[in-house]
């Protein structure tokens, strides 16, 4: 029984790695905007993979507040609640409620049962970036990034990227340093994040949600990095609208045949 145990499992994953070696989309950080992004993708029919360091996936949803395991949806994004049978209480004209645990999780599982394939304890080190597009990314074992050890990285080839790390920006910020390359912004580099403004912050990370360089997209609050644009805290609203916006960007590339390939 043992022998049959580690071998399915060990079948398992290979054919899932294998399977996943050359894909639509890469999605780089399992948050909110990474996961919604993922769903609506794989709801489309297109081959997707979330990348995520950390053991599980939902990023900064669980913890809701300061601990306080709840979120606040405006009404703006009300309608993903229902679509992800997430219960809810309304707060008042404009803010709903909903608890933190039930929604990570219904991202979670509606990303995977839409056809996601979800990878976690893998760190996105690097992208692959040739010919002025990104058309990858370079991954490794988490704890093998955190206990610094000298081993080399597998790659996966994507038509697109997605940032989707949060706070550090970090693909968006490995790509511009590594690769010399200007980003669609501003400066041409990365604004960096800004201070607490909760209205302009949730407005601006929806239209900060964009495609950077060819190839590469940024979602939620690493697209507030990129541009410069306000946090928000525990509204996540923004994060939904950001992740859905840049699935129908995705979407609508391939169809017109943007997306070259890798
Ligand atoms: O930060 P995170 O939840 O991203 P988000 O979709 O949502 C932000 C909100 O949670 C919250 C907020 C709402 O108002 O402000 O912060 O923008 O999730 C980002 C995920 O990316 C993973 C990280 O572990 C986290 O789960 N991540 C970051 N860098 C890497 C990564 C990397 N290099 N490789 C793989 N995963």
């Amino acid at each position: 029984m043992e022998k049959t145990i580690s071998t399915a499992i060990v079948k398992g994953f290979y054919e899932k790695l294998l399977n996943n070696l050359e894909i639509d989309t890469a999605i780089v950080g399992g948050g909110p905007s990474g996961l919604i992004c993922a769903y609506y993708l794989a709801k489309a029919g297109l081959k997707v993979s979330v990348f995520e360091s950390k053991l599980s996936f939902g990023g900064g949803i669980w913890g809701g507040a300061m601990m306080f395991n709840e979120v606040v949806i405006q009404k703006e994004a009300f309608h993903f609640l229902d679509e992800f049978k997430i219960r809810h209480r309304k707060y008042d004209d404009n803010f709903y409620q909903a608890d933190s645990v039930e929604l990570a999780s219904s991202l979670v599982y509606h990303s995977v049962n839409a056809g996601a394939t979800l990878f976690n304890n893998i760190y996105v080190e690097d992208v692959i970036l040739k010919e002025n597009r990104i058309s990858g990314i370079v991954i490794n074992w988490a704890p093998v990034m955190e206990r610094k050890m000298h081993v080399d990285p597998l790659m996966i080839t994507s038509k697109n990227i997605v940032d989707a790390t949060g706070h550090p920006s970090f693909v968006s910020a490995t790509a511009l340093k590594k690769g010399g390359i200007t980003l669609n912004t501003p400066s041409g580099g990365i604004e960096g994040e800004k201070p607490m403004w909760a209205e302009l912050g949730e407005k601006l990370t929806v239209e900060h949600s964009k495609e950077i360089f060819p190839g590469l997209y940024v979602s939620g609050m690493a697209a507030n990095g990129v541009s410069g644009s306000f946090r928000m805290g525990p509204i996540f609203g923004g994060m939904l609208l950001s992740g859905y916006k840049i699935a129908n960007l995705i979407i609508d590339s391939i169809k017109q045949g943007k997306s070259d390939g890798a």
